[in-house]
């Protein structure tokens, strides 16, 4: 077998199994293929993507316009290290900059990255800035979340899954509830140490938990009254993913022509990733504003692949897509339009308790313990009948197309979710 041989899907799976760490259980279905909404398997049968590469792929996959972009920088200059300029990076750090509205773009590669550069900067910040001894910077984070996999990252989850046997673990977080502004209020009362208040505008891999309506506004307030910085990981819910163009837009419509850049909710340091570059490469950013981002000095922070040109193309076509295909009005229009669905389904069968989300981020309960294999079996039904998505937690089944999906195919796909559902024993 030659490298360019195709695989089967069970050659494949067995190259995984026999070569390849096991980090993942994914569901027994191989990819070699994906337009768009669809993906298709090694022996060719048809899917509807309905998990985005965890909303990675907000653009659709393989879009034209980015894939061409990288293809272009591939093929004039792909890395320089940052010893050296490039005359990519400026002009990507200037597009995303106004785009959504700060002074200042560190990039970076992975998600998890870019979540521990933001640390790193809250914590100078808290030195430097708001003159906290060394040291004793504290960072609130929430129960539940989800921010990465690196140790200091882990260090703050209660997943003991994502956790156990990976100590000694980083100090300096304090743990409150999420969607909880009195334990927050507690937190930032209890301590005059506290750096930074980290937070999912909506928390994704626990279940697609969407905080009750003003919890962000007023948590914001809360950090602000203490000089205490407000970081928006928006990884996963950015990129127009909830219906705006980012989740701390809040109610500010993308529709208002001139969209001003300023979320209802203006994170003191904003994280992205994922589908910053619509799923084609690694990239990541942290934004901020001069007063925070300029603790940063050479030699601080970096990365060998950050702000590469690639990614830098990449990047600013990604976000060209979003605002030229309008994707954060098609995904708040078609969210409403599979929660009303799954809503009146969920009243008829009871094998769905419940269904919520934000705009194309969604997240559907079904009827049985955590424990069970109820929701995986049921995503097994779903590829069977050519749809592909997977269970967060337990009995939670997330369901995150691409955002270029059209009213017909959502239709299609709630027809497919609803018989699957229907007929599953
Ligand atoms: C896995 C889901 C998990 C994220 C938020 C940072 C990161 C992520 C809000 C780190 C990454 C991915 C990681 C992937 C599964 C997926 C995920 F919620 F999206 F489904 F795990 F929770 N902040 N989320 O969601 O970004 O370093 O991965 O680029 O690790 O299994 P990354």
């Amino acid at each position: 077998m030659t490298v360019l041989d195709k695989l089967t899907s069970e050659e494949a799976i067995a190259l995984e199994n026999n070569y390849g760490a096991h980090n993942y259980h994914p569901l027994p279905v191989v990819l070699s293929r994906g337009e768009g909404v669809y993906v298709w398997d090694a022996e060719g049968k048809k899917y509807y993507d309905f998990l985005s590469a965890y909303s990675a792929v907000n653009q659709g996959h393989c879009h034209p316009k980015i894939i061409d972009a990288m293809v272009q920088q591939a093929k004039t200059l792909t890395l320089t290290s940052r010893a050296f300029y490039n005359d990519m990076l400026g002009k990507y750090e200037k597009f995303a900059t106004q785009l959504f509205g700060f002074d200042k773009l560190l990039p970076m590669n992975t998600g998890a990255e870019a979540v521990e550069t933001a640390l790193k900067l809250a914590r100078k910040w808290a030195y430097e800035v708001k003159g906290i001894d060394e040291n004793n910077a504290e960072i609130i984070v929430c129960e539940n979340n989800f921010h990465g996999r690196t140790t200091t990252i882990i260090s703050f989850s209660n997943d003991p899954v994502a956790r156990k046997n990976f100590g000694p673990y980083t100090k300096g977080f304090i743990k409150i509830e999420y969607d909880n502004l009195q334990s927050l209020q507690e937190a930032l009362e209890s301590n005059q140490n506290i750096a930074a208040f980290l937070v999912e505008p909506i928390q994704g891999e626990a279940g697609v938990y969407v905080p009750s309506e003003g919890y962000l506004a007023a948590a914001k307030k809360m950090c602000a009254a203490h000089n205490v910085l407000f970081i928006a990981d928006e990884v996963q819910t950015g990129i127009a993913r909830t219906g705006r163009l980012l989740a701390t837009c809040g109610n500010c419509s993308c529709e208002e022509k001139n969209c001003s850049g300023t979320p209802e909710v203006k994170a003191d340091i904003l994280i992205l990733g994922k589908a910053l570059s619509g799923g084609a490469y690694p990239v990541s950013a942290v934004l901020a504003n001069n007063h925070i981002m300029d603790v940063i000095q050479p030699g601080n922070h970096g990365s060998t692949f950050g702000g590469n040109p690639i990614a830098a193309a990449v990047a600013m076509a990604a976000l060209e897509v979003v605002a030229d295909e309008k994707l954060a009005i098609n995904a708040d229009a078609l969210g409403i339009i599979f929660r009303e669905e799954l809503a009146a389904f969920a009243n008829e069968n009871d094998l769905v308790k419940s269904v919520r989300g934000k705009g194309l981020l969604n997240a559907v309960l079904i009827n049985d313990t955590e424990e069970s294999s109820t929701a995986w079996d049921i995503c097994m039904k779903l590829k069977d009948n050519g749809l592909l998505a997977k269970p967060t937690h337990g009995n939670i089944i997330r369901f995150a197309p691409p955002l270029v999906m059209n009213k017909e195919q959502l239709m299609d796909c709630i027809s497919i979710i609803k018989k699957t559902i229907t007929e599953f024993k």
